[in-house]
């Protein structure tokens, strides 16, 4: 905290244990290779990932199997890769939070791993899981993150939905299953993304997670993990879903980046891109009972060398930490508070009937209707509020 002039400003944007900050490994050591070019950032291994995240401040990370060893490891290959991640998780104290199988880059998963059509791809998918599930339970994760990323289509004879939706409720709850059996404390949280890079992903927003989940064999042990930039390309307000997630208890894991509206995935650091739905996702978290890490799922541009990799990941958490102090000062702001009664939105908090009311009660109800009709919400003050915080002018 510094005074400047009687000015109390909070300036201290360290990133401290109880934060929860994390990154996936693969989001520093992507290499930058996109459709249209090869890398240009040589390989990073995992243990580097984990030391220089450890000291940016990262509380924990997430990993997919093929972020630690590659998919054609030798059994001693991976045993060397993994002993190597292990030690430097063992001497930063970086907790591993989560885990993923990465279901999307080999050839054989082109048509998707949960919902291919070819079986022994499907069957080939969970045994990839169930080995990964051992490790991350051995390392501690409590979340399994499921991105379908290839269980979609692009054309329309090509994919039964219906039975690719049977087959992707069979994979959970045969994983379910599985992690029942062997007495893991783990729980799967579906990432859900409307394209890319399938034409069509089957799961494509959190509403079509949510309803998927229901059907499921073991609806308790599967949630979301919603990402900002996957909802923005589908032009839905990612706040909004995240307090339906959260409404349901099926947050499981928050997936943030940022993203410049419906067009590529373009994975920006945290508060980039829509800066000002950035704001009511950290008002969103900050208030509400989510203790779950506070993960970033980002690519730091390919334009950027290894120094600006890691500029680009620390943003991620400090601009988390400058849009808490804004948004906490949004909220105690005593203009704020009057501004919220004037736009009535504590009434909405009060149940519609009182206690010992049912449908008779407002069956012949007629307020004044002239007078609602005429009433302004007040909402454009309010939310000019928020925008002078967010701007820094309050
Ligand atoms: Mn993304």
């Amino acid at each position: 905290m510094v005074l400047i002039e009687g000015v109390t400003l909070m300036n201290d944007y360290t990133p401290r244990p109880e934060d929860k900050f994390s990154f996936g490994i693969w989001t520093v050591g992507w290499q930058g290779v996109d459709v249209f070019g090869p890398a240009t950032r040589a390989p990073m291994p995992a243990e580097r990932a984990v030391r220089k995240l450890a000291e940016l401040g990262a509380y924990g990370v997430n990993f997919h199997d093929n972020d630690v060893f590659a998919f054609e490891a030798t059994p001693a290959e991976r045993e060397e890769r993994v002993g190597a991640f292990r030690k430097a998780l063992d001497e930063t104290g970086l907790v591993v939070t989560t885990a993923t199988t990465n279901l999307f880059s080999h050839p054989i998963f082109k048509d998707g791993a949960f919902t291919s059509n070819d079986r022994d791809v499907r069957r080939f998918a969970l045994r990839k899981v169930m080995d990964n599930i051992d490790l991350a339970a051995s390392l501690g994760a409590q979340i399994y993150v499921a991105w379908g990323g290839r269980e979609g289509a692009e054309s329309g004879a090509a994919k039964d939905v219906k039975a690719a939706l049977d087959r992707y409720k069979e994979a959970f709850d045969v994983l379910g299953s599985y992690v029942l059996d062997q007495g893991y404390d783990l729980r799967f949280a579906i990432e859900p993304k409307p394209n890319e890079p399938r034409g069509d992903i089957l799961l494509p927003t959190i509403g079509h997670a949510l309803a998927f989940i229901a059907e499921l064999e073991h609806p308790e042990l599967v949630g979301l993990n919603p990402e900002v930039g996957h909802e923005e390309m589908a032009g839905l307000n990612y706040a909004h879903g995240l307090a339906q997630a959260l409404w349901h208890g099926k947050l499981f894991h928050i997936d943030l980046n940022g993203q410049h509206g419906p067009r590529y995935d373009q994975d920006l650091r945290f508060g980039a891109g829509n800066t000002r739905g950035a704001f009511w996702v950290v008002d969103l978290i900050d208030s509400s009972d989510y203790d779950g890490p506070v993960h970033f799922d980002f690519k730091p541009p390919r334009t950027e060398d290894d120094k600006g990799v890691w500029a680009s990941a620390a943003a991620n958490m400090r601009n988390w930490l400058i849009l808490r102090e804004k948004v906490r000062a949004f909220r105690a702001d005593p203009d704020v508070i009057e501004a919220l009664a004037q736009a009535r939105v504590p009434e909405l908090a009060q149940p519609t009937l009182a206690p010992g009311e049912d449908w008779r009660s407002v069956r012949d109800f007629t307020p004044d209707i002239d007078a609602l009709a005429a009433r302004g919400a007040a909402f454009e003050h309010l939310d000019q509020l928020a925008l002078e915080h967010l701007y820094g002018t309050r």
